[in-house]
């Protein structure tokens, strides 16, 4: 089933999400939705709470010319190890019309929970380990706008307000105190 995304500047994706405390069937389904909705969107990545869900759970899939061949769904996912550094132009589902130079790790040792509570360990580098901080992030309430100055973060949002106010943003963000 297709969700909706959640956009800033939407109180929910400043929540923090909760720990998963047993990988359901629920939960399962709910990685599956979020595969789905990813897709249709289309992304690599997508973080729970985006689609309102205030769970600790990530998808991603990065291979969109064979879908599903390398799919990773993980719930309460950790970075136990990062290092080097990497700028990477990143842009997220659910800030619309915005990108910037974003700072991350280059490489990654995430630790979680598969669909079927199994214990995974994934290390990455490249876009992936830049998507999986990108996705973790979003389940510790951050976007990528907080990785970025002050400066260029205000530009957006007078940039939004200004859209908000001409009435060219989609309904759901007009009338949001910013
Ligand atoms: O979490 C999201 O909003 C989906 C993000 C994930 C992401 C952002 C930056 C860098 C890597 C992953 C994206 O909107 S998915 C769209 C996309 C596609 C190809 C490359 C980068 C981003
Ligand atoms: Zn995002």
């Amino acid at each position: 089933m297709i969700l909706e995304i959640l956009k800033f500047p939407d109180p929910i994706l400043r929540v923090p999400a909760p720990p998963v405390r047993a990988v359901t069937g629920e939960i399962a389904e709910l990685m599956d939705n979020m595969l789905e909705t990813m897709y249709a969107a289309p992304g690599i990545g997508l973080a729970a709470p985006q689609v309102g869900v205030s769970r600790r759970v990530i998808v991603l899939d990065l291979d969109h010319e064979n879908r599903g061949a390398n799919v990773i769904k993980l719930a309460n996912p950790e970075v136990r190890e990062a290092e080097g550094e990497v700028v990477y132009e990143e842009g997220c589902l659910s800030v619309v019309d915005f990108t910037a130079e974003v700072k991350r790790a280059e490489r990654v040792l995430v630790g979680g929970y598969g669909a079927d509570g199994e214990e995974l360990e994934i290390e990455a580098d490249g876009l992936l380990a830049v998507a999986l901080q990108h996705e973790i992030d979003h389940l510790d309430g951050k976007l990528f706008i907080d990785r970025i100055s002050r400066l260029k973060r205000d530009i957006y949002v007078r940039k939004l307000k200004k859209a908000v106010r001409t009435g060219k943003e989609p309904e759901e963000s007009r009338g949001v105190v910013i």
